[in-house]
């Protein structure tokens, strides 16, 4: 009895010891934020993972795996401007849904840069590194989506243009070596894109989604025993959607644009992105990655977790998880160089950036100070298509708290430098200061479309000013100047109060070096707040503007939105800003 009950107990502590290891579950999205038309590959016992960038670089960044839930961030494929140019383009336009392949010990990487709508790709047999000059496609200029596919020593192109297409080519030069082919249109749903093609059991599966990348985004896959066609659909498509009555609560939507990969193991997995919504149906964070199970019998179709939707909290079995290095909140400028999360709008001017001493010297610049980030003010605003001096990282969480601290002594009049919340040049909530008559002002600026608006102004250095009110169509918001979130509203605009009635303590004006301050942003579910301290402890409240109007669904386009800093000047007097430190808390 004594023995039996002995080796129950051994093989329940055995067995628990096996559940804590292989089903331990994940979060989903695996890629919180901006992280749209994930494609993945598998190179030995590697995953790596790439995503459209748009308007933001470097273009395409490489993120590495050992278990498809970890993922760190390696480099980027697209750092040079040798390889692609995205001076002008905007949240619509830049850098389109990348895919990622690995064959005979090269990784390689193809995409469409619109609104030219040029396909290229480049490659890289060391995907932590650099990456190659672009490939171009020449034989097609059209619409986005394309993919590479190797199949018994040859390359295939396929990508969407109305229907989806596909053509032999050469890979080492890209040009075309067969005739085109038609695959369809999937099942008729509006946008059939995103193809990917994949081999396995004597059939080639076409995956594909459809439904537009808002919330009627699906997949569907078909088949055939001939690459290139006639392909029939599963029966049982979609097998992924959240557009459905079952899953119209929940907090995922728009599931689409997906890639699988087998790991060493034998088990399938699909990719997707997702975005997580907010309010009513809104999302601001993006468009992000997530992971699902799939299971793959032979010779069968693939089943997407059991019944094609996703949960936040993925209850299922999963590869050996292994943690990856995570990002600091905090980024103290101490490194010679920027941190990968880093992103910029369109092509960066370098001469803007001074990171350290060394380096300026040899410019002949004006010292950088050591362990500061000098941003120097560009001629472009952030209110326009261009080059603005920012950098940004991806907003990961509805609800944060990010800050900066800044010293504004080498901002001359008509500089203004900040912290921001960034969806688009149009749609973007600021917390900055602006230099005038050779004062220093705070500022809570809102620019929602065409009306741009300043909120509140604070003098620095104790001095009160007017305030200003919105430049372009004089409008006067409510005053949301209270720290008290649920506060009746209908106060009007407070002309230059400047401290009174704030709720949080007062910031002490009127104290003496006012030229380090501290800016903030915070966010709820519901709200952006602006915030702004001398002391980096006593934040007083200047504004607060819904989160509905940084939405993709207000703004359009395809990116989330990018907590950023930067520096712009409204003359032609270049000065500068110098940041010691950004610290953006996500609390998830
Ligand atoms: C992309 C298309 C899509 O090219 O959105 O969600 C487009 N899917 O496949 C822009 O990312």
């Amino acid at each position: 009895m004594m023995e039996h009950l002995k080796k129950l107990l051994l093989t329940t502590a055995l067995l628990l010891l096996t559940l804590s290891v292989w089903s331990q579950g994940f979060r989903n999205p695996v890629l919180p934020g901006f992280h749209a038309d994930p494609s993945v590959c598998r190179a030995g016992d590697d995953f790596y993972l790439v995503n459209s960038t748009f308007q933001y670089y470097p273009g395409v960044p490489v993120f590495h795996s050992k278990d498809l839930i970890h993922w760190e961030q390696v480099g980027a494929c697209l750092t040079r401007e040798s390889q692609v140019r995205i001076e002008g383009m905007d949240e619509q336009t830049g850098i389109y849904a990348p895919t990622i392949r690995y064959h005979e010990g090269r990784f390689y990487m193809v995409t469409t840069v619109f609104p030219s709508r040029k396909h290229f790709y480049v490659y890289t047999d060391d995907p932590n590194g650099e990456w190659s000059d672009p490939i171009y496609i020449d034989f097609c200029i059209g619409s986005c989506d394309p993919t590479l596919f190797f199949d018994e020593g040859k390359c295939y192109f396929l990508w969407k243009e109305g229907d989806i297409k596909i053509c032999e080519i050469d890979v080492t030069t890209g040009k075309q070596l067969g005739e085109i082919h038609h695959l369809g249109v999937g099942l008729g749903g509006r946008y059939p894109e995103g193809p990917h093609i994949y081999k396995k059991d004597g059939y080639y599966y076409l995956l594909l989604a459809e439904g537009g990348t808002e919330h009627g985004h699906h997949v569907n896959i078909l088949r055939s025993k001939n690459l290139f066609g006639p392909y029939e659909p599963n029966s049982a498509n979609p097998i992924l959607s959240h557009f459905s009555m079952k899953m119209q609560n929940s907090p995922i939507q728009g599931l689409g644009h997906a890639d699988l990969v087998q790991a060493p193991d034998g088990s399938w997995w699909m990719i997707c992105l997702g975005y997580r919504t907010h309010g009513y149906l809104q999302h601001v964070m993006g468009r992000e990655t997530f992971l699902a199970p799939v299971r793959w019998e032979e010779g069968e179709w693939p089943v997407v977790n059991g019944d094609g939707t996703l949960q936040l909290d993925m209850q299922c079995e999963t590869l050996p998880q292994v943690p990856m290095p995570l990002e600091p909140s905090k980024d103290d400028f101490d490194a010679g160089k920027l941190s990968l999360y880093w992103s910029h709008l369109n092509m960066p001017q370098k001469e803007n950036y001074l990171l350290d001493d060394d380096e300026a010297n040899d410019e002949g610049e004006a010292n950088a100070r050591k362990g500061w980030l000098r941003l120097k003010t560009s001629t472009v605003t952030l209110d326009e298509v261009g080059n603005p001096t920012f950098i940004g990282h991806r907003q990961s969480e509805a609800n944060f708290t990010a800050t900066t601290k800044v010293d504004v002594s080498g901002l001359k009049d008509g500089g203004v430098a900040g912290i921001t919340a960034y969806a688009a040049h149009h749609n973007h909530y600021d917390v900055q200061v602006a230099a005038r008559d050779g004062r220093h002002y705070v500022q809570a600026k809102i620019r929602v479309g065409e009306m741009e608006h300043i909120e509140k102004e604070i003098p620095l250095n104790g001095q009160s000013s007017e305030s200003r009110q919105a430049r372009l169509d004089g409008r006067v918001v409510k005053d949301y100047g209270s720290a008290t979130v649920g506060r009746e509203s209908g106060e009007r605009l407070r002309v230059g109060d400047g401290t009174s009635g704030m709720g949080e303590q007062s910031s002490g004006i009127g104290e003496a070096n006012e030229d380090i301050v501290y800016l903030r942003i915070t966010a709820d579910p519901q709200f952006y707040h602006l915030h702004y301290s001398i002391d980096g402890e006593h934040f007083t409240h200047l504004a607060r503007m819904d989160y509905r109007y940084l939405s993709t669904e207000t703004i359009g386009g395809f990116c989330g939105v990018h907590l950023g800093i930067f520096a712009y000047t409204q003359t032609k007097t270049i000065s500068h800003a110098d940041f010691d430190w950004t610290n953006f808390e996500f609390n998830k």
